[in-house]
Parts: C-alpha cells; sequence; structure tokens
C-alpha cells in the first residue's frame, strides 16, 4: 500500500532537548509540560516538525540515551497523559512530532537487561552481548581492545556471573542482540508501534547503523599504543546484516503509517553506502544525520573532544558531497543541520561569537542552513543565536555530559602522568569549543532570572544558564527587534517556502571551492530556468563579491542581504546575501 508522505519535498523540523527547554514545574528540569506550553513559539517560528530528543523513563546517566522502560516517561518531565497532550497538541496546530527511537542500546536499569544479567541460565541472557575473558599471561582481559565512545573498554565485567557485557557507550548502556529475532521483535513492538500507534509521526534513529555487530569483535589497530583501548569506529558502524535489520524493522513497522525516519550514520563516508541505506529503492531510512561536516573541528584522535584545525574549503566540499543526497537522480532524500544536543554551537565553532560580530554570524549560519536542498533541522536555541558557554566556566563544576567528564578526567590524569602541561591546556580548549555541554544549557528566554527558563526563580537549574541571556540572547528581546536574529529566521523560512523550487528543490554547486574566506554556490531549479546566487562570508574581514562568469550581466534581484545597507562590490565580515537570477 502507498501512503502519502507529509516530508517527501523537505520538511524543516525544530530539535527539543526536553531537559533544557522549558521548566514548567519549577524543579530546575525542563518538562513535557514546558514544551506544551511553547508550542505556539515553535509554530510561530515557521518550522514544520518538532523532533523531542529521549523523554522516557531513564536514569539520565547519558541524558535519556539510556532507557529503562521504552512505554513510560522520566518521572520529573511528566506522565503518559502529558505526553499525549504534547502529541495532540503539535497536530492541532498543523505540527509533525518526531519521537527518538534509541535502541542500540537500553539503560543497564531496563528489566531486559536486569533479567539478562540475573544468571548464565536466564531467558534473556542472550539479549544482551555476553563474552567470557581472555587471559594473557594468566590476567583476565577483556574479549578485546576496542575504546568505547565514553572512555575505558567496551566490555564491562560483571561478577556475578563472571563473563563481560558489550557497551559500546557508556558501562550503563549495555549493547542489545539484534542477532536475536525475539529481541527485534520486543523492540518494534515497545519502542516502535506503541508511539506510532499514539501518533506520532516519525522518529529520528539513535545510531542506526550500530545494531549489527561483526561477532568476531577482532582487535582494533593500535593508534594510541600508551593506551589499552583503542579507537574503533569503524568496528562498531555498518555490520554485515545492518541492511536486513533495517528493512526488517522498516516492514514491521514504519511501512504501516505514514512516517518519516531519520537515522544517525556515523562513521559512513561512502555516498555508495549510505544509499544502501536511504534510496528509495533501499526501503530502508528516509533520510540521514551525517556527521563529517560536524567533526570537522575535533576529528580522530586519541581523546574524544580535543580540537583541530579546519579549512572552509573542507567545510565546503562535505556541505557539497551532503547535497548530492537532493539529486533525484540518487533517489534519495537530503537533511542538514549545523548544531543539535551532541554539537557546541555552530556561531562559536564556524564563524564567530564575538560581541560584534555574533547577530552577523547567527545570520550567516542561518542563510547557509536555510539555502541548502531537502529537509532541515534546527536546534533549540539556534535560532536566537546562542553561542558557546564562556570561558571562565569551570569544567568539573559546570559541565554535566558524562562524555566531557570522562574525557576531561582522562586527560587530567594523563597530563598529570606525562607532566605535560600542553596536553592540559588542549584539553581544556578543545572542551570550551567542542563539548555537549554547549548546546545543553537552558533555553534562554527572557531577562528574568535564569533567562525565565524555570517557573520557579528561586531553583538551581539542572544546567548552569549563560549569562549571555542579558547581552540580548534571548527569545523576547529578539521578539520586538525586527532585525533580531529570531526574527531572521522566521524570514528566511518563509522566503524559503516562497522560493522552494530554488531553496529547497534545487541543485546545489559550490562556485568558489578553493577560497578559504568565502562559501559561494548557485541553486538551480529542477527545469534549469532559475538560479539563486548564495554568498557568504565566513571571515571577519571584508572580501571582494565576485559573481560567477556565467552569471554576469544577466538580469538578478538581491533577495536579501543580512546587513542592512550592503554595499555593492563588497561583502561585510560574516555578511551573507542571496540573489536571484
Ligand atoms: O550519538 C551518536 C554518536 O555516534 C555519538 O558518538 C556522538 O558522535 C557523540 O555524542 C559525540 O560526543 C547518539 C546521541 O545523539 C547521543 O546523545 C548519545 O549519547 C549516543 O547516541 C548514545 O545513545
Amino acid at each position: 500500500k502507498v501512503l502519502p508522505s507529509w516530508w517527501k519535498e523537505g520538511v524543516v523540523t525544530y530539535q527539543v532537548y526536553p531537559a533544557s527547554f522549558k521548566d514548567d514545574n519549577g524543579d530546575g528540569l525542563g518538562d513535557l509540560r514546558g514544551v506544551i506550553n511553547k508550542l505556539d513559539y515553535i509554530k510561530s517560528l515557521g518550522v514544520d516538525a518538532i523532533w523531542l530528543s529521549p523523554h522516557y523513563k531513564s536514569p539520565r546517566v547519558d541524558e535519556g540515551y539510556d532507557i529503562s522502560d521504552y512505554n513510560d516517561i522520566h518521572e520529573p518531565f511528566g506522565t503518559l497523559a502529558d505526553c499525549q497532550e504534547l502529541i495532540d497538541g503539535a497536530h492541532a496546530r498543523g505540527l509533525k512530532i518526531l519521537f527518538d527511537l534509541v535502541v542500540n542500546h537500553t539503560s543497564d536499569k531496563h528489566a531486559w537487561f536486569e533479567e539478562s544479567r540475573s544468571s548464565k541460565t536466564n531467558p534473556k541472557r542472550n539479549w544482551y552481548f555476553w563474552r567470557p575473558p581472555r587471559y594473557i599471561d594468566g590476567v583476565r582481559h577483556p574479549p578485546n581492545n576496542w575504546r568505547s565512545v565514553f572512555g575505558g573498554s567496551i566490555w564491562e565485567w560483571d561478577e556475578k556471573t563472571e563473563e563481560y557485557y558489550l557497551h559500546y557507550f557508556c558501562v550503563e548502556q549495555p549493547d542489545l542482540n539484534w542477532e536475536n529475532p525475539e529481541v527485534r521483535r520486543a523492540i518494534y513492538e515497545d519502542a516502535v508501534v506503541f508511539w506510532l500507534e499514539r501518533g506520532v509521526d516519525g522518529f529520528r534513529i539513535d545510531t542506526v547503523n550500530m545494531y549489527s555487530k561483526y561477532l568476531d569483535f577482532p582487535d582494533a589497530p593500535v593508534v594510541a599504543p600508551e593506551t589499552p583501548y583503542q579507537p574503533a569506529g569503524q568496528f562498531f558502524t555498518n555490520g554485515p546484516r545492518l541492511g536486513e535489520f533495517l528493512r526488517e524493522m522498516r516492514r514491521e513497522t514504519f511501512a504501516k503509517y505514514d512516517c518519516f525516519t531519520i537515522g544517525e550514520l556515523p562513521h559512513t563516508p561512502s555516498l555508495e553506502k549510505i544509499l544502501s541505506y536511504i534510496s528509495t529503492d533501499a526501503e530502508a531510512l528516509d533520510c540521514t544525520i551525517l556527521f563529517d561536516v560536524m567533526d570537522l573541528d575535533h576529528k580522530g584522535g586519541q581523546y574524544p573532544l580535543m580540537a583541530c584545525d579546519w579549512t572552509l574549503q573542507e567545510f565546503k566540499r562535505l556541505t557539497a558531497f551532503a547535497q548530492q543526497l537532493a539529486d533525484p537522480q540518487n533517489k534519495a532524500h537530503a537533511l542538514s543541520y549545523i548544531e543539535n544536543h551532541d554539537q557546541a554551537r555552530a556561531i562559536t565553532r564556524f564563524a564567530s561569537d564575538a560581541p560584534e560580530h555574533r547577530v552577523a554570524s547567527g545570520k550567516l549560519i542561518a542563510t547557509y542552513l536555510l539555502t541548502l536542498s531537502g529537509s532541515l533541522i534546527i536546534y533549540e536555541g539556534q535560532e536566537i543565536g546562542m553561542i558557546n558557554a564562556p570561558k571562565d566556566w569551570d569544567i568539573t563544576e559546570e559541565y554535566k555530559d558524562v562524555n566531557t567528564i570522562n574525557t576531561w578526567r582522562e586527560i587530567q590524569h594523563d597530563a598529570k602522568v606525562q607532566n605535560n602541561a600542553d596536553l592540559l591546556a588542549r584539553g581544556k580548549a578543545g572542551i570550551q569549543l567542542t563539548a555537549r555541554d554547549h548546546a545543553r544549557t537552558p533555553m534562554q528566554w527572557d531577562r528574568s532570572p535564569n533567562a525565565g527558563f524555570s517557573k520557579n526563580s528561586k531553583v538551581k537549574p539542572w544546567m548552569r544558564v549563560m549569562d549571555s541571556y542579558l547581552e540580548g540572547i534571548n527569545v523576547a528581546d529578539q521578539e520586538n527587534d525586527p532585525e533580531s536574529v529570531l526574527n531572521f529566521y522566521r524570514r528566511l523560512l518563509k522566503l524559503r517556502n516562497e522560493q522552494r523550487e530554488l531553496l529547497v528543490l534545487g541543485k546545489f554547486d559550490l562556485v568558489d571551492p578553493q577560497n578559504s574566506k568565502t562559501m559561494v554556490y548557485t541553486k538551480t531549479s529542477r527545469d534549469g530556468s532559475k538560479k539563486a546566487l548564495v554568498v557568504l562570508n565566513f571571515s571577519s574581514e571584508k572580501q571582494p563579491l565576485e559573481i560567477p562568469a556565467d552569471l554576469q550581466g544577466k538580469p538578478s534581484k538581491m533577495l536579501f542581504s543580512t546587513l542592512e545597507n550592503a554595499a555593492d562590490a563588497e561583502l561585510a565580515a560574516y555578511e551573507a546575501r542571496v540573489f536571484v537570477f
């Protein structure tokens, strides 16, 4: 049966991170009632859908990506009834709503795992991966040398049953055994169909390419000889049975509903591989979250959050790569984003958060994202130009993410052992630039205490609020300012709809791949009759405006500039302009 598909021509989704969006009950943690009360605000932006990061029952070791019951709500966030009200409230406003599907792993407090770990003969023992130790010179070692995403071995020793269990992420996030058909059935029923039946319009699917494991768990090559565990992202992803699992999940669940699926595909650089999951022929996923642009400033290396130099040329090349997915001949669907709950703020990373450049940078980032073809995700706070936490925040005191805490502990330890002050300084700088915490500070609503995040002005929010709410980075101030980043997002989203042919569906072509200061591209309508020219100055210096040769002399109109008085042949610092031909 062919169902109508609301997302096929591209939709804009607003991501809500429930812990940090709006605290209605005054306990210092955001909640579902807070989201419900802000539905009109979300609608006013001009987006089509909401993606809600996990709100399920969870010990929140990894902020809800460790789920202990797929059919219940994290108590401080609200109840099942609140959740239904949120789904219905979104629908009443013409918004679709996507939930987060986290089924590579559960929490160690999930009833399935508690049974699994209870004895070697428990019927759920093989719902997770259990392995005996390997002994080297009589000493007990984990079955292989892979390093977990958040540090340490991927194997955790269980005293009671004397075996190791597998966890790619935290110790508290054991990996489910997708090889077992009973497990797959339970996942489909509990985590997927349960919510589709309640009206959810689809899922953003967490770490979707980790379901199928390389069951022999070979050792990874040693790239960091001074530590016992080695980065193994390549081995975590795209295992032999992945395509089969994804097709089965779609057949058994998604295909029966008119829903949209966005799957995270880390460590998947080849177009062919990506298309094997998301082309319409693949019948697996609808589109993907890629990581290449986001990893640019902290890729690889021994410590996860260590920053590295990046170039605008690479940024452009990777954007162009991802935009190929919007090309009809690939029979796929493109999805772009530049922020989410795992990413520090884009203004700080890719433009400038200096007070004199912030607003321009926020509009530059908006112009970049909102002129890309396909679907988009905008992350809460991005629309008001939120920036990274200030450098004077104490890491141990203010940063909460398990990834940051573990990484910082490791760096401090290694720096001490090696008497290496440079390592410590680089580690700190990396965290200040790229830690996930920067995206997780409370949303800045107005100028009242705690930026209006909590109903209770006396409460200490679960994460510190950034003082930048007093410097104009808050919703209320920006509502009243026609030139604010917030109103710019609104205008540009409207323009994107008016110019769908070019901005949503057009063919993307880079004009100046080698230029290290500006990013220039054209968007061509599918019938070839119209073109948009997007010009972005990613530098703090003026740059010449260069119209590509084939467009020179053709009649054109400037759709907008992010600057009030755009000078003809010169781009101001961080200015963005869009023309149509
Ligand atoms: O993240 C997927 C992922 O691959 C991470 O390794 C990501 O690169 C990392 O967060 C960077 O520090 C997803 C979720 O988005 C993330 O919040 C979860 O922590 C993770 O899965 C485990 O569920």
